[in-house]
């Protein structure tokens, strides 16, 4: 008898898990519309926020890699004040540059929280003379400017005792079932404080250093998207994120991955270096962006504020004069999709999302016509994107037995010229069409 009550609550249970995890499945938001606004988005602002801004050496890695000793890396928590920490200002300044999204570094892997965490005394709050958690006014500014708010969090943390790594050549342990459990329940911990903050995205990052099923991504993923089913996830946590994160390195070919965001520096540091002046130019900059934007990626661009709060004159500069070019060709930024190949045209190319307009970014002084081959549309309309001049074109050599197109010459005159790059608008008849087996359009959707 009692044996038979058991087996029915096991059954009982066993339907139970069975329903909810189909209704959990169900219940979930396609990620085509969960990632939609992240497709649109083009441009976020990164932002890396820590102690290691107070000598301006590398985050966390300077001690990890042995260049400072821990304890001396540790000293700057001392000089990390956030006097001059005026988020309303780094909000419209993020605004102005014409980023749709922020992502800052609430946590590095040196484990100093930039927010009041109840896991751990490494928090900006209680061991800094900044005393105030960091990341709340961010996270109001940002909203406020009508901003999608990101949230680093570095997974591994060199600092927490009960991780096992620690620098470079030297671990706490190599294998502790009870420590590493400790750990596990810490993370989690400092995971849903800062689901209280219901971020657009989490940027996880240091998942390199243990699997899937230790940190337990997948439990991670099933929290946050529990808490709010709307919400993305990068790409680093060992195969449960949505999107993929290509770092520094601009990629040469269209990644597989639809959804995909390129993380860059603007001169070689991800924080605060006032040693280091080798800023990109601005002209650098909107050219790698336009690159991402032909492959129908997004560009994270770093900033890296000072200890006192205030950002970099440089990165400043850097931000307002994107911000005009981002404005200016607004049109043919956010909402595109990834262009045509380079077979048909030199230039970096996308689509509108319906396909009827092809954008053309000139990001060279053309030395005669703009070409454009292969294309059988007919042309409805063509003009300098943010300036509204209609370009004049002609196509040549188009043989009326033969269904090849012939070339489409637009003029570019002098005057319609960018100081960076250009872009042209091409209205076509319809949903783009191209000639040849090989040239497919990269991307439809
Ligand atoms: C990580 C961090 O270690 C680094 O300090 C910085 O925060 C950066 C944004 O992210 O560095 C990485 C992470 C992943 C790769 C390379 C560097 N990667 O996948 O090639």
């Amino acid at each position: 008898m009692k044996h038979h009550r058991q087996i029915s609550i096991l059954l009982v249970f066993i339907l139970w898990s069975t329903i909810s995890g189909i209704y959990a499945q169900e219940n979930q938001i396609p990620k085509e519309e969960r990632l939609a606004w992240f497709k649109d988005a083009k441009l976020g602002i990164f932002i890396h926020w820590g102690i290691y801004s107070v000598y301006g050496i590398d985050e966390s890695w300077s001690f990890y890699n042995g260049y400072i000793s821990y304890d001396d890396y540790m000293k700057q928590l001392d000089g990390f004040t956030a006097k001059n920490y005026n988020p309303d200002y780094w909000a419209k300044l993020i605004k102005e540059s014409g980023a749709k999204y922020a992502v800052i570094t609430t946590k590095h892997h040196d484990g100093v929280a930039l927010w009041n965490t109840n896991q751990s005394e490494l928090n900006v709050v209680e061991k800094t003379k900044a005393k105030r958690d960091l990341v709340t006014p961010f996270a109001e500014a940002i909203r406020k400017q009508e901003l999608k708010l990101g949230l680093y969090y570095s997974l591994l943390d060199w600092s927490n005792p009960n991780y096992p790594n620690f620098i470079k050549g030297q671990k706490r342990y190599e294998s502790d079932d009870a420590k590493w459990n400790k750990f596990v329940q810490f993370n989690f911990g400092q995971i849903k404080e800062l689901t209280r903050f219901n971020p657009d995205l989490y940027w996880f990052d240091g998942d390199w250093e243990q699997s899937a099923e230790k940190w337990k991504a997948k439990e991670i993923r099933e929290l946050l998207l529990t808490q709010n089913p709307s919400t993305i996830i990068n790409s680093r946590l060992q195969g449960y994120g949505d999107y993929s994160t290509p770092e520094q390195g601009v990629p040469i070919t269209v990644p597989h991955n639809n959804y995909w965001e390129l993380c860059m520096t603007m001169n070689n540091s991800w924080g605060y270096q006032q040693n280091d002046n080798e800023y990109k130019s601005v002209n650098q900059i909107i050219r790698i962006f336009v690159d991402v934007i032909s492959m129908g990626g997004n560009l994270l661009l770093d900033i890296g504020p000072k200890a006192d709060g205030t950002i970099p004159k440089e990165q400043v500069d850097i931000l307002k004069v994107l911000g005009t070019w981002t404005t200016k060709h607004e049109g043919a930024i956010y909402g595109t999709i990834a262009g045509i190949s380079g077979d048909y045209t030199t230039n970096k190319t996308a689509l509108s999302k319906d396909s009827s307009t092809l954008y053309l970014y000139v990001d060279n002084r053309p030395n005669g016509p703009l070409l454009i081959k292969g294309l059988k549309n007919k042309i409805n309309r063509i003009w300098v994107v943010g300036n509204g001049t209609k370009l004049s074109y002609k196509v040549v050599g188009k043989q009326y037995w033969s269904d090849v197109p012939g070339l489409l010459y637009i003029e570019l005159p002098e005057h319609v010229q960018d100081d960076d790059v250009t872009v042209i608008a091409v209205l076509l008849d319809g949903k783009i069409d191209l000639y040849g087996k090989e040239g497919q359009v990269i991307e439809s959707n």
